[in-house]
This record gives structure tokens, C-alpha cells and sequence, in this order.
């Protein structure tokens, strides 16, 4: 699905700013028909945005259900003979869109766009509604899945699998754009390196008829040089002296896709960035552009302070700049799709990507993402994660491979953030998902984030997967306060997960520090602890050749469902929420600048 964009046949209208809403815990919005008349008893909300913290009201932070959102466009004249679309960014995490009186999409998943044709429904020329009731609820049928506590008192609780608040709404832009009636659908483009040339092979599709269309693309350079044109929807464009997409060189070609009539009118127009890159793994190595990568950096979460879960380019703008800063080359979209903007921003800055899905939380015997539940649970079963969670999480694999497949900085999907890989069933579970990343894109690796519950013997699913992704909590859940059994046991397990031959990635260590809290004698909570924790993995990882990059978890500190285990929110982050330095970020820097200046 091509992303909305201004251009010699397109334009696009953002639908941001302020929306009437409604929570409706009851759903009589659907019963009653809603978005057939003005939203009554509505207040104002902001788009994008999360609607939990907006208002000081536990009302609305907790609300289970659906909430409704209206907003009234103005149609242009121009824009009649043109089609029409309607496009959320998201939708968290499911939603039912209308245009006036009628339906026009329906969308499962919080983090991935849908759109809808909505040209036979607006008014040109007038004012339109646009309704959209958005629900929060996470079952088992959902990713990530959850479940729904019905209260003797008739209150509805949401029980979360995952360590992060469930932030819910349009938590990024809407839009309303307009192609032509013929149009191009979608690009794809892969690309190698053939020593000095770049080759970029490229499919148009659209809804052209052969016989009266002609596809003709042309492959700029940075400073607007056309470097190769070609005919066709399909082939592949040749780069001599290729000025490659690499790791801190956020090199960018563009591509112009034009759709022409056989009459010799521009029919379409769409540019797409490309950033010529190869993505292999060999051995134990993970190499960009044959060259082994090291990954340094970050598991993250799209979280701030009012806005929740909302797209924000300020914020953007300074966690990368913050990213610099400490050194790091990369992060992980844990644990959902990042809003689109993050990944051009990624690409544009030469960050390594590794992309999540939203499946998280996919095993009962981690609580809540944090502690055992000392139970021995059935995480996959008729009841609990079975088919028709697998259904959806097939469809959030697809929607994801492809949203982000033209993407040079992603070079690694992950399927699942911490899921049960030791009940034999997980093997029947994941397969068909491993298999459909990689149908749909031969050209990345791809993985799944193991958690400390399964170790390399017991795991049933490693060899589906190319790379190794572990979350050790070695000297916090387990051994805390306790950093030389930590170093022993991390290494010893390490050493066992090389033996398979592939290459590991530590995605997530560290510890929860309060801010500010300081002690000579470093103990859990310290910033001295957790300093000291992260310096204990590294000269681990630095003995283990087969570990070829480290993500603290976490960047930033975040909000969680509030609870006894958690001070306002987890506090692993090496910033605050408010992106202040813990003495984490400045222990960090030293190390992946150091790299820097030795390599
Ligand atoms: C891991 C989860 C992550 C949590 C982290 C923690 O992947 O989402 O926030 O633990 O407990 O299990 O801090």
C-alpha cells in the first residue's frame, strides 16, 4: 500500500487537529447508528494522539470498549473526476470507518494502515462526516492478545500479556488523498551490489491495462541526476559507482514511477526513495553490504508524556539525535510497527532497523511480559493463543512485510517479541509465519525475540529462524543484586547458543534505575546498578564472538499499566520519559564511541 502523496497527479489533505469523541463502554454507538448524525455529547480531542492521558479522568485512561470519533471534511470541486481515498495510519487497535451514511473500511491490528475508495461517498463541493469508532479490547484472537475481565459489579477490566500501557485511539495521521482513476498500487524494490554497481530491480503494479499504458521509471541521485531510466513495469536499473546505503550514510536514490497512456498523457506519478543495501547472513555473521554489523543501540517505545502512543516528529527529531549521541547505529520496533515517518527518518539517517510485529506477550507463563507466574501454562491451546490468534497474526506479518519492505534501514523482521518456544505446539504455531515473511520477502533475514525462559535446549523453534534474538535479565529477575553469578551464567549460556552456528543479538538488557537515586555501594534501583549491570554484559558479549550486537532495554523510560512492580511506568530506560541522561547514557557513549574511533 503506497503511502499518500503530493505530486503531478496526487494530492493529499491532512485530516489532523481537533475531532469530536465519545467513549461508549456500552457500544450503543453501533446499535444506535452514530455516525448517521453529528456525534452528540462529544468533547474535543486531538488527532494524533492517544486519548488516555488527555484528560485527568481514570475513566478514560482505563476505558475498555469502543470510543467514537468524528470530524467534518470540505471536499474541493477540483477534486471530483479524481478517486478518493480515505487512509488511517492506525487505528488502535481496531476500527470501522464511514463516510457519511455508509461503511467504507473496516481494520484489525493498532498498527498498521488500512484505506478505502471512498470516491462514490463524498460530496465534492461540500462538507462530509467522517466517523471512525476504534476499539481497544485484546483477546485471543487479537495481536497482541489480552483478555477481557467482565466484574461482578459489571466493570470491564483489560488484562494485558505485554509491559507497556495498551494506548489506544488514532495515534497517527489521517488522510484523505486523491489519484487518478488509473493509478499506480504499488512499487517494490530490491537491490545488490555487484562491487562499484548498484542494481535496483523494481515492479510496478497498477490498475493499468497493458495495451493502453506504459510504465517508464527513472532512478535519480541525491542531487536530482537522472542515473538510469528504463520501460516496463518490471526489470532492473543498473548504478554505476554506486554511492551505497550503509550504516551512518543514509544514502538515498529516488525512483519516479510514471504511468503513461499510449496517447502520450501522464496518467500517474509516484517517487519512492531507494537505498541500494545488501542484508546477508553467513555463519555466525550478520552482514550489510558484506561487511559484518555490529548492532549497537536500543529497544524503544513510541511513548511520551500526554500524547501516549502518538506519532511526534519533535520527539523524532531528538531521540535519533539522542541515538548519535550515545553512539548507537540501531533499534528495535519493539513491540509494534512504528509510524512510517520513524522508518523514513531511519533510512534518511543511515539507522539500522530491526521491525517488529505487534505479537507480544504470546506466552502465559511470563506475566504481564515481567515475572514466572510459577504456573506451568498451556500458552497455545483451543482456548488461550490457537488458530485464530495464528489467523491474525499471519495477516499482522503481512501487513507489516508490506508496509516496510522498500525500507533500506529495516534489515531483519522480528515475529514475535518473547513468545512460549518450548510447548511443542509453538513449533506448528510459528512455522507458517517464518515461511510467510520469507515468501513474501526472500531478501531479509528474519527472527523472533527468545525471552530467558527458553534456553537453547529446551527451545523447539530456533532452527526456523536465522538469527538469534535474546532478552536476558541476568542480575535483575533473576540473581538480583547478584552481577557475578550473572556474568557467569550469561556467558555460560551464550556459549551454548553459539554452538548454533547463527548469529545473536542481545535485543534486550538492563535494569530498572530510579533517577537520581545514587549509592556508593551499587544495589537494584541505583543508577551505579544499573551502570555497572550493563558493563558486566559487555565485557560478556566482547568474549562471545557469535554476539554481534547489544540493545539495552530500554532507551527511554516508559509508561506501563500502573501496579506494584512498576514506579510510574518502567524505569530501564538510560533517558528518563523526558529524555534526561541517567549515568547509564554517558557509560554507554564511552563504549560506542570508543567502537567508533577503533574500527
Ligand atoms: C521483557 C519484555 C519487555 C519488558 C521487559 C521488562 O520484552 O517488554 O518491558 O521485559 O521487564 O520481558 O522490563
Amino acid at each position: 500500500m503506497l503511502r499518500p502523496q503530493d505530486g503531478p497527479t496526487r494530492e493529499r489533505r491532512s485530516l489532523g487537529g481537533l475531532w469530536s469523541f465519545r467513549l461508549d463502554a456500552e457500544g450503543a454507538g453501533r446499535a444506535e447508528g452514530w455516525w448517521r448524525s453529528q456525534l452528540a455529547s462529544a468533547v474535543d480531542i486531538p488527532v494524533p494522539a492517544s486519548y488516555n492521558d488527555i484528560f485527568p479522568d481514570k475513566t478514560v485512561r482505563d476505558h475498555v470498549g469502543d470510543v467514537w470519533y468524528q470530524t467534518q471534511v470540505w471536499v474541493p470541486d477540483r477534486w471530483a473526476g479524481e478517486r478518493t481515498v480515505l487512509r488511517f495510519d492506525a487505528a488502535t487497535h481496531r476500527a470501522i470507518a464511514w463516510v457519511n451514511d455508509v461503511e467504507v473500511a473496516r481494520h484489525e491490528g493498532g498498527y498498521t494502515p488500512f484505506e478505502a475508495d471512498v470516491t462514490a461517498h463524498l460530496r465534492p463541493g461540500a462538507e462530509n462526516r467522517v466517523t471512525v469508532v476504534v476499539n481497544n479490547e485484546l483477546t485471543w484472537e487479537s495481536i497482541p492478545p489480552g483478555r477481557v475481565e467482565e466484574r461482578a459489579d459489571g466493570r470491564r477490566v483489560q488484562h494485558c500479556f505485554q509491559d507497556f500501557f495498551n494506548y489506544a485511539g488514532l495515534h497517527r495521521p489521517v488522510w484523505l488523498y486523491t489519484t487518478p482513476p488509473v493509478h499506480i498500487t504499488d512499487i517494490t524494490v530490491t537491490t545488490s551490489l555487484q562491487d562499484t554497481t548498484g542494481l535496483v530491480a523494481y515492479r510496478v503494479d497498477s490498475t493499468a491495462q497493458a495495451e493502453e499504458h506504459e510504465v517508464r521509471v527513472s532512478l535519480r541521485d541525491a542531487s536530482g541526476v537522472e542515473v538510469h531510466a528504463a520501460t516496463g513495469a518490471e526489470g532492473t536499473l543498473r548504478i554505476e559507482d554506486v554511492h551505497p546505503w550503509a550504516p551512518g550514510d543514509g544514502y538515498l536514490y529516488e525512483l519516479e514511477a510514471r504511468l503513461w497512456s499510449t496517447s502520450g498523457d501522464l496518467v500517474d506519478s509516484y517517487r519512492q526513495s531507494v537505498g541500494v543495501r545488501t542484508v546477508e547472513v553467513r555463519g555466525k555473521e550478520f552482514l550489510i553490504n558484506g561487511v559484518p554489523f555490529y548492532f549497537k543501540g536500543f529497544g524503544k517505545h513510541e511513548d511520551a508524556a500526554v500524547r501516549g502512543r502518538a506519532h511526534d516528529d519533535t520527539l523524532m527529531v531528538h531521540d535519533f539525535a539522542l541515538l548519535e549521541w550515545t553512539g548507537a547505529n540501531s533499534f528495535r520496533t519493539s513491540h509494534y510497527p512504528y509510524a512510517e515517518e520513524v522508518l523514513d527518518y531511519a533510512d534518511r539517517q543511515g539507522v539500522v532497523v530491526i521491525d517488529e510485529t505487534a505479537a507480544v506477550g504470546l506466552n502465559l507463563n511470563i506475566a504481564g511480559g515481567v515475572f514466572g507466574s510459577g504456573r506451568k501454562a498451556s500458552t497455545f491451546s483451543p482456548d488461550t493463543v490457537g488458530e485464530s490468534t495464528q489467523r491474525t497474526h499471519l495477516q499482522a506479518v503481512r501487513e507489516l512485510v508490506e508496509r516496510d519492505k522498500n525500507h533500506p534501514s529495516v534489515v531483519l523482521w522480528s515475529i514475535a517479541n518473547e513468545p512460549d518456544n518450548v510447548q511443542p505446539e509453538a513449533r506448528d504455531y510459528f512455522a507458517p509465519l517464518a515461511a510467510e515473511a520469507r515468501r513474501l520477502d526472500p531478501s531479509r533475514p528474519v527472527a523472533y525475540v527468545n525471552a530467558l525462559m527458553g534456553k537453547p535446549d529446551q527451545c523447539v523453534v530456533t532452527d526456523l529462524f536465522d538469527v538469534v534474538l535474546l532478552n536476558r535479565y541476568y542480575g535483575w529477575y533473576f540473581g538480583p543484586d547478584d552481577l557475578a553469578t550473572a556474568e557467569t551464567e550469561l556467558e555460560a549460556e551464550l556459549r551454548q547458543w553459539a554452538a548454533h552456528d547463527k548469529p545473536i543479538v542481545i535485543t534486550e538488557y538492563g535494569s530498572d534505575a530510579y533517577p537520581g537515586l545514587r549509592s556508593v555501594v551499587p544495589s537494584p534501583w541505583t543508577e551505579e546498578y544499573q551502570t555497572e549491570l550493563l558493563d558486566v554484559y559487555h565485557r560478556v558479549f566482547d568474549r562471545v564472538d557469535a554476539v554481534v550486537g547489544e540493545q539495552v532495554w530500554n532507551f527511554a523510560d516508559f509508561a506501563t499499566a500502573p501496579g506494584v512492580f512498576r514506579v510510574d511506568g518502567n524505569k530501564k530506560g538510560v533517558f528518563t520519559r523526558e529524555r534526561r541522561p541517567k549515568s547509564a547514557a554517558f557509560s554507554l557513549r564511552a563504549r560506542w564511541r570508543k567502537a567508533d574511533v577503533d574500527s
